[in-house]
């Protein structure tokens, strides 16, 4: 009996997987089909993927051309598999023309024709065509985001609108900055993507709102609870998504870890320390350093995640550049829980170690610097032959993940859960307390 065996994601399965699956069939008499999972795809750079393993694996059996279906794990399988069950010949499409010639070693490899004018990501496309203008004034970041969305099937970037337009990447719009040109960045586009100063943030939300309009929005979303509130209420009204950039938490390894602690892995959580520090920016001309409003957010994420918002007690510590003290150029908050304690260390005046550990009654999870953009953690016990290193891939700092998370939220007219509504509530508040000098103490 002559055994072949096929790969692939099969995402929204269409006629050009059918006609391979054909084709694999006919070169033996038992068809394997290796089907990637979810995890495998986003380490090989899926990120995009709309279906889920088992949609995908029933699609493939409903065709009735497989005899066996496994799903595709891990780097360096294919040999596994090839051993295992004993295969004859390995086939995939010609896309992959010369990427699995290794194989040979093992088996025959055999490439067939691709289906011309048809792909999943064609389809993804049509399904969720979504178009993002965006404003903000720092190039590096503005472009940052822009070239990210050619990773994500489905959203377009449609224009940017800034007061520095000119050190922007090409657009199909550019526009200088002012209340007309935003007017007409969001008359061509559903969606935007913000990340101006924060004190502008209420005012462009409110506008894109009522104008139909759905927000990405850097965080914190105002520094001003009620506002934020008031927004989150108006885009629940429009039946719009708001949705709060904190790239962190839509990464993997960010996400398995929340779910880790939750599980309970390292007992009940006594203290969580964050710290973020960045001073790339500090010996540039007049940069004005924000500590809390740029980092901040980040630092307070796993805290109030894990701890919740209802703190029994805070503390702000502040050191000021300037004597309106609006530029923190290290800002320190403690608080007090019923059963915890919990503090963060924010800086862009000042350098440190930007690790996160969160303590627990059996062990504590270890993520080394800078830990907002992390791929790898560890979960430390007593006993180090019990420690567990997890590593999930991180590909474009986040960003992609953000945005496939904010199309699939627009798709599903539904927020993606990564940030509670009384998580972006309780960062703003806090934002708010900074502002107000309310249990500040300054050194
Ligand atoms: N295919 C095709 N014609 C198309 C689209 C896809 O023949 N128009 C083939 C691909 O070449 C592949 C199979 O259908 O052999 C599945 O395609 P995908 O779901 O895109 O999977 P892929 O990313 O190619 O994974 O480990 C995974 C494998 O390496 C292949």
């Amino acid at each position: 009996m002559k055994k072949v065996i096929t790969y692939g994601t099969f995402d929204l399965l269409h006629y050009g997987h059918i006609r391979l699956l054909e084709r694999a069939k006919q070169l033996g008499d038992y068809l394997i089909v290796g089907i990637t999972s979810d995890d495998y795809d986003k380490t090989r750079g899926k990120i995009n993927v709309q279906q889920s393993l088992s949609e995908r694996v029933a699609a493939v059996r409903a065709t009735g051309l497989a005899d066996k279906i496994i799903v595709e794990e891990y780097e360096g399988q294919k040999i596994d598999d090839i051993k295992k069950y004993k295969v004859d010949i390995f086939t995939v499409g010609s896309d992959w023309v010369g990427k699995f010639d290794y194989l040979n070693a093992y088996c025959t490899v055999k490439y067939l024709d691709r289906t011309k004018g048809i792909s999943s990501s064609e389809l993804r496309q049509k399904d969720r065509n979504l178009t993002m203008g965006v404003i903000g004034d720092v190039p590096k970041a503005i472009n940052k985001f822009q070239s990210e969305d050619k990773y994500v099937n489905g959203i377009c970037i449609t224009g940017v609108c800034s007061k520095n337009i000119e050190n922007m990447n090409d657009a199909i719009q550019k526009l200088e900055f002012n209340t007309d040109k935003y007017s007409k960045l969001l008359k061509n586009t559903d969606s935007i993507y913000i990340n101006t100063d924060l004190e502008k943030h209420y005012e462009l939300i409110t506008k894109a709102l009522n104008e139909g309009k759905h927000v990405l929005c850097e965080s914190p979303i105002c520094d001003n609870d009620k506002q934020t509130k008031e927004l989150f209420k108006l885009a629940k009204q429009k039946k719009l998504i708001l949705m709060e950039a904190i790239k962190t938490a839509y990464s993997t390894a960010y996400q398995r870890l929340i779910l880790l602690v939750k599980a309970g892995k390292i007992g009940n959580v006594v203290s969580i320390d964050a710290v973020c520090t960045d001073m790339s920016k500090a010996d540039q001309d007049d940069y004005k350093v924000k500590s809390f409003q740029n980092w901040g957010p980040n630092a307070l994420l796993p805290i109030f995640q894990i701890l919740g918002t209802n703190y029994k007690d805070y503390r702000i510590i502040s050191h000021f550049n300037d004597e309106e003290k609006t530029q923190d150029s290290f800002t320190k908050i403690d608080f007090v829980y019923e059963n915890a304690t919990a503090s963060i260390k924010v800086a862009e005046g000042a350098k440190s170690e930007g690790e996160l550990i969160i303590t627990g009654t059996k062990g504590y999870i270890y993520v080394p610097a800078p830990w907002w953009k992390t791929d790898y953690f560890e979960i430390r016990y007593e006993n180090i032959v019990n420690n567990k290193r997890f590593f999930y891939q991180l590909d474009g700092e986040g960003i992609r993940y953000e945005l496939v998370s904010f199309a699939k939220s627009v798709q599903g007219k539904e927020k993606a859960d990564n940030i509670e509504e009384n998580v972006s509530l309780a960062i703003s508040k806090m934002a708010m307390n900074l502002k107000n000098k309310k249990k500040l103490i300054e050194i």
